[in-house]
């Protein structure tokens, strides 16, 4: 069936639309619900692309194309219609037809569940590339796995944080097409028989507890292109055969496979599941790609020319040991071949430095859950000491360093990078931190094999989405064409930078940004905000090392010298503080600081005294769908970590692009969003990197100092129990307290002075509103750097090296 019909135009759509809508239901369209309108518009939207996407793995087929499979735990898509719209390029038809229909396009976006499928930057990331890659044409597709439940909903009671399952798939997902031909088994558990049957290797998986893998793909539609890639994610079911004696208990262990993300891994059972969760989502996607390509080539001695496995942070790390399975027992390669295959295949990118974060399996539950690629893991592990004993000798410590197993434990970095062509760090400053600190080792051995990609974000979600004021600016001084290539026109904006007519176009902008944030958050919360105010927002998981807590020490100060200082009260502009963060529900510090800040939120927006000159917001589930209405918003991007704690961060690009000022450390990719626009139109404060990492090596310093001779600091610690709050404990921060001064880690205390410094400085700058929106604008010209375009054109040049995708423009 021919569909493309159907968005020709407005009339056409109509009376599609109300067709599909009669054949789906049974109603007529005036009795629909908006969720059942998203539904058809969803189902119209997949059936309109589907020739493009049928095209694309089509032609990729017939041309025996070199692609890409990236593999990530997280890919956090958010909602997708009003993005598939416009990639499709049909949502001004849509648009125009729901208008004569009295149909609120955006009450029908809103009824789509967010994805949830990750955690926070990593799988937010992991989304932008796949729009950017199709965007682009490059054939690179995702695999992941089909969580039942999406991170959690996030609940406040009582100032705390309450988490509630995310049963994002309740509703039909308009998105997906399940695959069931293309379904995998997976086996777990057993144990491996070898033999030689004429003179050849067998290896038999006996005992082994069987899961299938079914996959559910999900189309990533190109802007304006008509290639479609695929996310393809992977479901657990019933295998063929499983365990006859205790069917309902394999059956309950199964859901759980594709049940959550990362469950709690504290417990050995948690342990055991996440590693389950891991070797399910590789082998299944790893066996369903070599089964392609052997149908394309009928050989994998071509494999590494053929396929690229992107490993996206440790977690699918296990496909190195997948791919010499596969390669050694089911394709008998020797084994040198095989690992010139898979090192040649495999491209590794390293998210964080945070040690917790670097997994680590305990080698008996590993090797329990999965004998053959723990066998394979120890000769790799084998193999690799003996070649580096080559170059430094017996037993030294360089081969401790990059044992892949040791202490009893398997290292799955160490593993990636052993098995892959190319490590990349995400941001200039901590790939410098890898290579010359935490991995210098590898870094040492593996000369050429480090290389930084500075992360980035969708232009399209994040703008083209996300603000349509800024768009309409966008169009007229740097010409429509600025979608296409924001680092080749964002620029032009430079030449008015100074202009006040255009500078008023931009305030309007940011005034309407900030209007609609108000209005949602006055509406769920009831809180009502001043948008002439300094809106200073910091939105990211809640982690110490993110330093939401001295953000809310700082309003505890500024608090305090509303109250005391006159002065100080004149000259201060009003401000809101707005947060939204997510705590790990195992994170006790992390939910404590969400109370401290809703108690500062309570004690400050009660007090009539102040509350017209500061006002804080704690909002309530912050996802993707809440980012698309925070980040134009902003006037000030908190972007305050610990340096060298943050890997890149990807919020700060995202709030740079809507034309906000960066208040951070240098850390991450502040440092080159500093670069970009210069000292004049970004505040930076606190500790480099090399500080910090000199101070850790000192072993930290004495929080008391600071305490005993800071009154603002003083002052602010003792109110943390001295019953300044109303309403709460005053035992209820002690654990604040205690942190603050027991060690302070992540040197709150230390950066509290110059992040008090940086803030006076903002202070004043926006009240020179000039100098504030050429500020503004000039963040903006220079943010096109920071577009996933340039990111994936780089992993392309650099790493994938496949070529874009020519389909059949389709009728
Ligand atoms: O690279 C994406 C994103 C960075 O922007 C953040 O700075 C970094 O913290 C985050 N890393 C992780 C790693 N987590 N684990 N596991 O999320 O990656």
């Amino acid at each position: 069936m021919n569909n493309y019909p159907n968005f020709k135009d407005k009339e056409t759509f109509k009376k599609a639309f109300k067709a599909y809508l009669e054949a789906k239901y049974a109603i007529d369209f005036e009795k629909s619900t908006p969720y059942q309108q998203y539904v058809v518009l969803g189902e119209m939207i997949r059936y309109y692309i589907a020739k493009d996407w049928n095209n694309t793995n089509q032609v990729t087929f017939d041309t025996k194309a070199k692609k890409v499979y990236y593999f990530s735990m997280e890919f956090l898509i958010g909602r997708m219609i009003t993005n598939n719209l416009m990639n499709a390029g049909v949502y001004n038809v849509v648009k125009e037809a729901f208008d004569d229909m009295g149909i609120d396009l955006n009450e029908v976006e809103h009824q789509e569940s967010d994805a949830g499928l990750g955690n926070g930057g990593l799988g937010r990331l992991a989304a932008c590339f796949m729009d950017s890659v199709a965007s682009l044409g490059l054939p690179v597709h995702g695999n992941c796995i089909r969580y039942r439940y999406g991170f959690f909903e996030q609940g406040v009671v009582n100032g705390y944080q309450v988490e509630h399952p995310d049963r994002w798939l309740k509703d039909v997902h308009v998105w997906e097409i399940r695959k069931d031909d293309q379904a995998v088994e997976i086996p777990f558990y057993g144990y491996i028989q070898m033999s030689t049957v004429n003179g050849k290797l067998v290896v038999e998986h006996k005992d082994a507890e069987y899961v299938k893998a079914v996959p559910y793909d999900v189309p990533m539609i190109g802007a304006g292109n008509h290639i479609v890639n695929t996310l393809r994610l992977w479901s657990a079911e019933p295998a063929s055969t499983y365990p006859e004696n205790d069917a309902f208990q394999y059956a309950r262990n199964l859901r759980e496979i594709s049940s959550m993300l990362y469950p709690n891994d504290d417990t050995d059972e948690g342990k055991l599941l996440r590693l389950k969760q891991q070797y399910f989502f590789v082998a299944a996607g790893v066996n369903g790609a070599i089964r392609l390509h052997k149908k394309t080539f009928g050989t994998v001695k071509n494999l590494a020319d053929k396929v690229v496995f992107h490993i996206n942070d440790t977690h699918p790390a296990l496909i190195v040991p997948e791919l010499m399975r596969i390669l050694v027992d089911e394709e008998g390669l020797p084994w040198e071949e095989a690992w010139n295959i898979t090192k040649n295949c495999c491209a590794y990118t390293n998210h964080t430095i945070l040690a917790e974060a670097l997994e680590k399996w305990p080698v008996h539950l590993f090797k329990r859950l999965l004998p053959r690629i723990y066998t394979i893991t120890e000769e790799i592990n084998r193999r690799v000491l003996l070649e580096i004993a080559q170059t430094y000798g017996p037993n030294s410590k360089q081969a401790y360093d990059m044992a892949i197993i040791k202490d009893g434990r398997v290292h799955m970095a160490t593993l990636a990078i052993h098995g892959s062509f190319s490590v990349n760090g995400v941001a200039a400053l901590h790939t410098e931190i890898l290579k010359n600190i935490e991995m210098k080792v590898f870094n040492d051995y593996y000369p050429g094999k480090f290389n930084n990609k500075t992360n980035g974000i969708t232009h399209r979600r994040w703008v083209a989405q996300s603000n349509p004021e800024l768009v309409e600016i966008l169009n007229k001084y740097c010409g429509e064409e600025w979608i296409k290539d924001p680092e080749k026109y964002f620029p032009l904006l430079l030449k008015i930078a100074d202009d006040p007519k255009a500078q008023k176009e931009f305030a309007k902008m940011k005034k309407a940004r900030k209007d609609a944030l108000a209005a949602k958050i006055f509406k769920e919360q009831g809180i009502s905000l001043d948008t002439n105010s300094i809106f200073d927002v910091q939105v990211k998981r809640l982690h110490e090392y993110k330093r939401q807590l001295m953000n809310a020490l700082h309003i505890m100060y500024i608090y305090n010298r509303l109250k005391s200082d006159a002065e100080f009260k004149k000259n201060y502009h009003p401000h809101t503080f707005i947060f939204g963060a997510k705590a790990a529900s195992g994170y006790v510090l992390a939910k404590k600081i969400i109370k401290l800040i809703n108690t500062i939120a309570d004690k400050v927006n009660n007090d009539y005294e102040t509350n017209s000159l500061l006002k804080v917001v704690f909002c309530v589930n912050y996802n993707v769908t809440y980012a698309e209405t925070i980040m134009p918003a902003a006037d000030v991007s908190e972007q305050i970590s610990t340096a060298s704690k943050e890997a890149s961060g990807t919020g700060n690009m995202k709030f740079m692009m809507n034309g906000a000022i960066t208040c951070g450390t240098l850390d991450g990719a502040n440092v080159e969003i500093g670069e970009l626009v210069g000292d004049d139109n970004i505040v930076i404060f606190g500790m480099t990197a090399k500080e910090v990492t000199d101070l850790y090596e000192q072993g930290g310093y004495n929080p008391w100092d600071y305490y005993n001779n800071d009154e603002r600091i003083h002052q602010i610690i003792d109110q943390l129990t001295n019953g300044f709050f109303d309403h709460v404990d005053p035992n209820e921060f002690q654990m604040i307290r205690d942190t603050l001064l027991g060690k302070d880690n992540y040197f709150v205390l230390k950066d509290f002075d110059s992040y008090v410094k940086a803030q006076e400085k903002i202070n004043e700058l926006y009240k020179d509103q000039k100098k504030w929106l050429h500020m503004s604008i000039v963040n903006i010209a220079k943010s096109g750097f920071f577009t996933t375009d340039r990111t994936m054109r780089q992993y392309n040049q650099d790493i994938w090296h496949v070529s874009p995708i020519q389909t059949v423009k389709a009728p």
